[in-house]
């Protein structure tokens, strides 16, 4: 049980001169008509995204401000399935390595270049299971790079569409997470992202675009209803684990190059505890 014990967490949170990366993979954003945007070259601040972005949700709390939220966050442009690809290997390259890609459950830094099906190699890992609310992978929540992430093929297999949850046993191949039959456990580092992977799904999907309503509940064993629990712990997890430069960037890069919509609770992790 003690043998993975030691192994070395990947420093994340080393500071990184992250938009030296931003040129490269513009062209996966689809020509969609959205609001026309010129990339800028650095973060927008979060007191300008304020005075702009979220304009119409500042003020606001509870059901209102999840409203407020939806309506902004619903315009945005799509990419395809086969576009995720290239576009996770942006928003989630390694900053020690432009070559790598990190692996959000497993840690690990993988080569870009070896993505694909095969043992070893890593996929798309949809955080927000799409067999919860069946909505697959056509263009819509199944290609929402908000929630999807790299990962092992074999790690992302054993999370299958299990539920977010305290508890487990160790799993192979990705320290720091655990596993039962019900639900699965991300390391540390990777648990605040989850949640508010999950809540941004949340407000994201309301049942008002073709696809089903998807809600965070209390509940493992969710199946294929629209909804993934459990909202206590993943609103615990939110809180221990902040928002950090990674996944700060991660969620520019989507605003400036891809889906030109942010992921609230990033900006604003307190807007978690508001709605819910
Ligand atoms: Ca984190
Ligand atoms: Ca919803």
């Amino acid at each position: 049980m003690s043998r993975r014990r030691h192994h070395h967490r990947r420093p994340l949170l080393a500071t990184l001169a992250a938009f030296a990366v931003l040129a490269g993979t513009a062209a996966a954003a689809p020509a969609a008509p959205a609001a026309p945007r010129t990339a800028p070259a650095a973060a927008t601040p979060l007191t300008t995204l304020d005075d702009t972005y979220y304009q119409s949700a500042i003020g606001k709390t509870g059901t209102q401000l999840k409203s407020a939220l939806h309506s902004i966050i619903s315009v945005q442009s799509k990419i395809s399935y086969s576009q995720v690809w290239d576009a996770l290997k942006n928003t989630d390259q390694d900053p020690a390595n432009s070559s790598n890609v990190i692996l959000i459950y497993s840690g690990r830094s993988e080569p870009k270049s070896d993505n694909g099906g095969s043992v070893g190699q890593w996929n798309r890992e949809h955080v927000w299971a799409k067999s919860h609310g069946d909505f697959g992978t056509t263009t819509g929540p199944g290609t929402d790079i908000h929630h999807l992430r790299p990962e092992d093929v074999t790690v992302n297999s054993i999370r299958g569409n299990k539920d977010f949850d305290n508890g487990g046993s160790a799993v192979s191949g990705a320290p720091g997470n655990y596993t039962d039959s019900d639900s699965f456990e991300p390391r540390d580092a990777a648990k605040g992202d989850v949640a508010r992977m999950i809540l941004y799904m949340a407000v994201r999907y309301e049942g008002d675009d073709a696809f089903a309503d998807l809600e965070p509940n209390e509940k493992v064993n969710n199946g294929s209803a629209p909804n993934i629990g459990r909202l206590s712990v993943l609103k615990q997890w939110s809180q221990e684990d902040p928002p950090d430069t990674f996944e700060k960037r991660r969620n520019d890069v989507i605003f400036d190059q891809y889906q030109h919509n942010r992921n609230p609770f990033i900006d604003h992790p307190e807007w978690v505890e508001s709605i819910w």
